[in-house]
């Protein structure tokens, strides 16, 4: 999979992708993120890329001419499934909506800055609306690495033991249960008893009645459908 991100602040989107499971997926050859810096797509001096808002008034706005520019250009190369702009005013971004993007080839995410995009750029050229929840970044950058975690984490074969996103929370609308490792006691706190048991089905069943238990404590909206 490949996923291309336009950015006005590129530098803030390479960490995110040099380390862990995102740079396991980029070493076998199974996902690919490409940063592309939106001011090496501008005809306007000094890199501009923003410019004041027609109808006055505070913020600067993002200008469509370099994003059309840095879109059509990286389109001579790439046929783009989705072009995703991160905006606060996007669809709340969930588990189904990672799972249904981690299954297309090529996406293309703008990161928006100030004000926002043109409002032309979103008609002509987005094609999927995201947000990451109901509160406000500085930009849409950290929302796409967020989305690109989330995403290329599911993609098969990224994951050492491939069963275990299917037991993330959230997978199947539930939360996960709570886990243990070793040492058994830590200063006389001891490990729920089934866990020692050796009896799966049992173990399962408690893990399964654990995830219930929180969901319903810590999210009953998501037992509502
Ligand atoms: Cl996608 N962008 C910005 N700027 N703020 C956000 C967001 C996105 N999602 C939540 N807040």
């Amino acid at each position: 999979m490949q996923i291309d991100i336009i950015s006005v602040v590129p530098d803030l989107l390479t960490s995110p992708f040099a380390h862990s499971i995102m740079k396991r997926a980029a070493d076998k050859g199974l996902l690919t993120v490409n940063v592309i810096n939106l001011r090496e797509h501008t005809t306007y001096a000094r890199a501009q890329v923003d410019d004041y808002q027609f109808g006055g008034g505070a913020g600067m706005v993002m200008m469509i001419e370099p994003l059309v520019n840095a879109v059509e250009y990286l389109q001579k190369t790439t046929r783009y499934d989705d072009i995703i702009y991160l905006t606060p005013d996007g669809e709340t971004f969930n588990q189904k909506m990672a799972n249904s993007l981690s299954l297309k080839k090529n996406l293309l995410m703008i990161c928006g800055h100030y004000k926002g995009i043109d409002q032309r750029f979103r008609d002509h050229f987005i094609t999927t609306e995201i947000s990451i929840g109901d509160y406000v970044l500085s930009g849409g950058e950290l929302a796409a690495a967020v989305l690109t975690d989330a995403i290329g984490r599911l993609l098969p074969g990224v994951l050492n033991d491939e069963s275990s996103a299917l037991t993330d929370s959230f997978q199947d609308n539930l939360l996960a249960p709570p886990v243990y490792t070793r040492p058994e006691v830590f200063r006389e706190m001891g490990i729920p008893e089934i866990l020692k048991s050796g009896n799966h089905k049992k173990i399962e069943e408690w893990r399964y009645e654990q995830a219930v238990e929180r969901t319903r404590d810590r999210r009953p909206d998501l037992l509502k459908d």
